[in-house]
């Protein structure tokens, strides 16, 4: 459930938070510039609003975001330090990387659906994120389903048995993206289409003003999103969009905005903006560049001030709430915990490719083809299709009929003779083939 009153437990839990997020990714862009990893992209600048964000995100809801969000889903207890680096490695293990099994990018987030048997959890107890997916903007078109299913429940009578879906369409779907990405067709295609619908839709677009190198004023029109967005903006007559701005580096404004909007987001299905402006990021894009290379002296000294963390801090210690010992000993707290994580996830990536090497070694002295195929194609193909007794090929197949005068058609024929049969479930009527 949602808190309705802060003690200052949960505060300095929030900062400890953001900085435990804000460590990993200072650590993980060393790990990947070391050659530990591949390619890092980190969720740094962005950990204030999100952590607040993640205070409305509630069992049966479901997120739908991009590779920055790895405070969101930690503080929705649905990602940890561990599996932050688990993925940063390419772990293939379960166990400690069950939302990537080490297939896709690092940060790319995702909850389980199904139980190990291939069954259905009860989707409606738990917090749930669909699978990222490195296009961006490619969050958008299950940001419309989600919330569109959840309508259904709300409104079909049939629909209503089946509790572990929904709890009466009472669901939010919580989308997160970039600024520059809002520029793209499936993002405005959803709102309009969640316009429409009025469909519970979270809308939360983190502004740091840069699309990799490319500044805002090249991508958005009026430089915001939210003054592009105004013609779709509900009004007396009209239903549409509800539309808020807020600035992303001040935690009581996003506490008030967040909680407002969501919750008129739940009651009645209406979509939501969140303009989350004035974000940072502190080491630019991703591990592929350097964001010293393109932004200027006074945006980069700019950055270092708005930061959301060091605007956390200052907010803290000027509204007397903390000391600046309390929140030192917080950040070195992080810090720490950051490495711990760090060794742990490396140590258990290690260690089967330790023992792989030396049983490999031994392979070579004895054999000509010292292959890994077997083993391979369990970590990175199983599961491509369902392995449950569920699963396609335990269907019955019904063998065709046909003699030797029959005529040779199509299948797309076949199906259009067949189509009250298929898709109303009626008895087969015979057709006459031409
Ligand atoms: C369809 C598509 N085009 C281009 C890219 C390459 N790309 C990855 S992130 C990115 C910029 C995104 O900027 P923004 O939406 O502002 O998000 P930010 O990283 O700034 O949070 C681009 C162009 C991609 N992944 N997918
Ligand atoms: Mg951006």
């Amino acid at each position: 459930m949602t808190k309705t009153k802060f003690t200052k437990e949960d505060l300095l839990a929030d900062y400890r938070l953001a900085n435990l997020s804000r460590q990993l990714s200072l650590l993980g862009r060393r790990e990947a510039l070391g050659g530990r990893a591949n390619f890092g992209i980190f969720g740094d600048g962005k950990e204030v609003p999100q952590l607040v964000l993640a205070k409305f995100f509630q069992e049966g809801h479901w997120r739908s975001g991009y590779y920055r969000d790895q405070t969101f889903m930690m503080a929705s207890g649905l990602f940890t330090p561990e599996e932050f680096f688990a993925q940063l490695y390419g772990d293939t293990h379960l166990s400690v990387n069950p939302g990537t099994a080490g297939r896709i990018m690092n940060n790319h987030f995702a909850t389980r659906s199904l139980d190990e048997n291939g069954h259905w959890k009860d989707l409606a107890k738990q917090k749930n994120s669909s699978a990222d997916i490195s296009p961006t903007a490619g969050q958008m078109p299950r940001l419309l389903g989600l919330p569109l299913a959840s309508k259904f429940y709300r409104n079909t009578p049939g629909l209503k048995s089946f509790t572990q879906f929904s709890n009466k369409g009472n669901e939010v779907a919580f989308g997160m993206i970039g600024d520059a990405s809002t520029s793209e067709v499936p993002f405005w295609e959803t709102m309009n289409a969640a316009g429409v619908m009025q469909v519970s839709i979270a809308m939360a677009v983190w502004d740091d003003g840069y699309g990799i190198s490319v500044p805002r004023k090249y991508q958005t029109t009026k430089q915001s999103i939210s003054e592009a967005l105004k013609g779709f903006e509900q009004d007396d007559q009209n239903p549409g969009i509800l539309i808020y701005k807020v600035k992303g580096w001040d935690y009581p404004e996003l506490y008030k905005t967040f909680k407002e909007g969501v919750a008129i987001c739940r009651k009645d299905h209406t979509p939501v903006l969140f303009h989350v402006t004035e974000l940072t990021q502190p080491q630019g894009h991703s591990t592929s560049g350097s964001h010293e290379r393109y932004k200027s002296v006074e945006r980069l000294a700019w950055e270092k001030e708005f930061d959301c963390i060091a605007q956390m801090r200052k907010w803290i210690i000027d509204s007397d709430l903390a000391t600046r010992d309390e929140l030192d000993q917080i950040e070195e707290g992080a810090f720490q915990r950051a490495r711990e994580a760090r060794k742990k996830a490396w140590n258990h990536f290690q260690t089967p490719i330790r023992e792989e090497r030396k049983k490999l070694i031994d392979t070579v002295k004895t054999t000509h083809c010292p292959c890994k195929k077997i083993e391979n194609a369990n970590r990175y193909n199983s599961h491509l299709y369902s392995e449950s007794e569920q699963q396609a090929l335990n269907i019955n197949g019904v063998p065709p009929r046909f003699t030797e005068e029959s005529p040779i058609v199509t299948g797309g024929e076949v199906l259009l003779a067949n189509y009250d049969y298929l898709f109303n479930n009626n008895p087969l009527i015979a057709h006459e083939l031409p």
